[in-house]
């Protein structure tokens, strides 16, 4: 389904009195501190964050999946709910394959869909921890550092294949997360684990067309309990330098252990040019994959505020690649990214309100007081009708999550696709 213009302008008479005064109050008040609201709106409106094509279907626990009617039973269907998100939101103008569960039948006719809802293909994502079945070697004791060659290298052909889809497709990056790790003290060897990682990677690296980027996830545990190999963002950080300048170190909010101050993580990797990209989910305990800015606002605003800073300070790290990476088990899964996408950009609007120069000098002038004042000032802001401005000059929709419900989206995709659609890959 596609929802258009007419439908958007109708969804947005409702509301548009009451944002007009909103935006009106606010854009003032702004103004007179200091921000212009066009530059603001445009930063807002240029922010867009891809949408991972396995968080449009319901994610499933290690105890089950309870599937939502009507997902998206294909790769096409995929890339028309992220259409959907896209007209209402205007945040959504990507879409991040993971191969081999969306390997595209006919390339035309996937980059025309994509081109009609004017998304592009972000990162294509590899898939090494589960086994296909026409592979010959199994990932069950790892994939790029497993101590058989042979699984090594059909690892390392797998992501081989993967650049080259993405590469038909308009793809600029490659996306390894890799499951690798042991269970048990004693069952690896943490040095040829790692050394084997790090030549697969360079074998990978090696046939990266120019243009792209290669995005290096870590992950403290999970599926492994007792090591991951590529456990945190200095072991990322270390491979991404080994393999070369077109390698980075990815960031998921998720892949931390709880408390880790992600923002002076994201900070030192701008510093030395090496963030590629950014997942964002939030959590409770480990990686639950919820929704953005659902559990924790405060910590996900102080983290773009080091993006922010880094966006402004540091041109040698280039301009990261943003992408949702949350799966939802209970909510409707497009209901949850709307809400992902809204908390994204609130707390990025929050953090561009603050007073940067200000900061500086109560930083130098050690006054720990003004410090947390001025940050505490910019998040205590209710961005909101900014948000709705920058959403309705894109052509996008005042409440999203309003909209969605009144043009009944869910119950025209269940009418069409029928209500045991099950998304593909899954
Ligand atoms: C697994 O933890 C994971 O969430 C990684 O973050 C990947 O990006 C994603 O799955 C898709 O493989
Ligand atoms: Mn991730």
């Amino acid at each position: 389904m596609k929802i258009n213009k007419n439908l958007i302008a109708e969804s947005n008479k409702k509301g548009i009195s009451e944002h007009n005064s909103r935006f009106d109050f606010l854009s003032a008040t702004l103004t007179k501190n200091g921000h212009d609201i066009n530059v603001l709106l445009q930063k807002l409106q240029d922010f867009q964050v891809a949408i991972p094509s396995w968080a449009l279907g319901a994610g499933g626990t290690r105890f089950g999946r309870f599937g939502f009617h009507g997902e998206p039973a294909n790769l096409e269907q995929k890339i028309d709910d992220v259409g959907i998100l896209h007209s209402l939101t205007q945040t959504a103008g990507a879409i991040s394959l993971h191969i081999p569960w969306d390997v595209p039948s006919d390339y035309s006719a996937i980059k025309e869909i994509a081109n009609s809802h004017n998304i592009i293909f972000d990162a294509v994502n590899s898939n090494t921890f589960q086994d296909q079945k026409t592979s010959s070697e199994s990932y069950r004791f790892g994939s790029l550092s497993n101590t058989n060659k042979a699984a090594r290298e059909q690892a390392i052909a797998h992501n081989i294949e993967v650049i080259k889809i993405g590469d038909k497709l308009g793809s600029k990056s490659l996306t390894v997360w890799l499951a690798d790790g042991a269970n048990f003290p004693g069952q690896s060897n943490f040095q040829h684990a790692l050394q084997n990682t790090e030549n697969s990677l360079k074998d990978i690296y090696k046939t990266l067309p120019n243009d792209w980027k290669l995005f290096i996830e870590y992950k403290p545990y999970e599926p492994n309990f007792y090591s991951t190999v590529i456990q945190d963002w200095g072991t990322s950080l270390m491979l991404a330098n080994a393999c070369g300048d077109k390698a980075y170190t990815l960031v998921d909010l998720g892949h931390h252990l709880p408390n880790t101050n992600i923002e002076q993580i994201v900070s030192t990797l701008m510093l030395k040019g090496k963030l590629g990209g950014f997942h964002f989910n939030d959590s409770k305990y480990g990686d639950d994959d919820l929704t953005v800015g659902s559990v924790k606002p405060y910590a996900l605003f102080l983290i773009f505020n080091a993006l922010v800073y880094g966006m402004e300070n540091n041109p040698q790290n280039p301009y990261p690649a943003w992408m949702i990476d949350a799966s939802h088990n209970i909510k409707d899964p497009l209901e949850d990214l709307i809400q992902s996408l809204e908390a994204i950009q609130e707390a990025y609007a929050k953090a561009l309100l603050v007073d940067q120069e200000l900061l500086t000098e109560a930083q130098q002038n050690h006054d720990v007081v003004k410090c947390q004042e001025i940050l505490q000032d910019a998040y205590r802001t209710d961005v909101r009708p900014l948000l709705e401005k920058a959403r309705l000059n894109r052509g996008g929709v005042i409440h999203p999550i309003n909209s969605y419900r009144s043009l009944k989206i869910r119950e025209t995709l269940i009418s069409e696709r029928g209500a045991n659609s099950v998304a593909s890959g899954l």
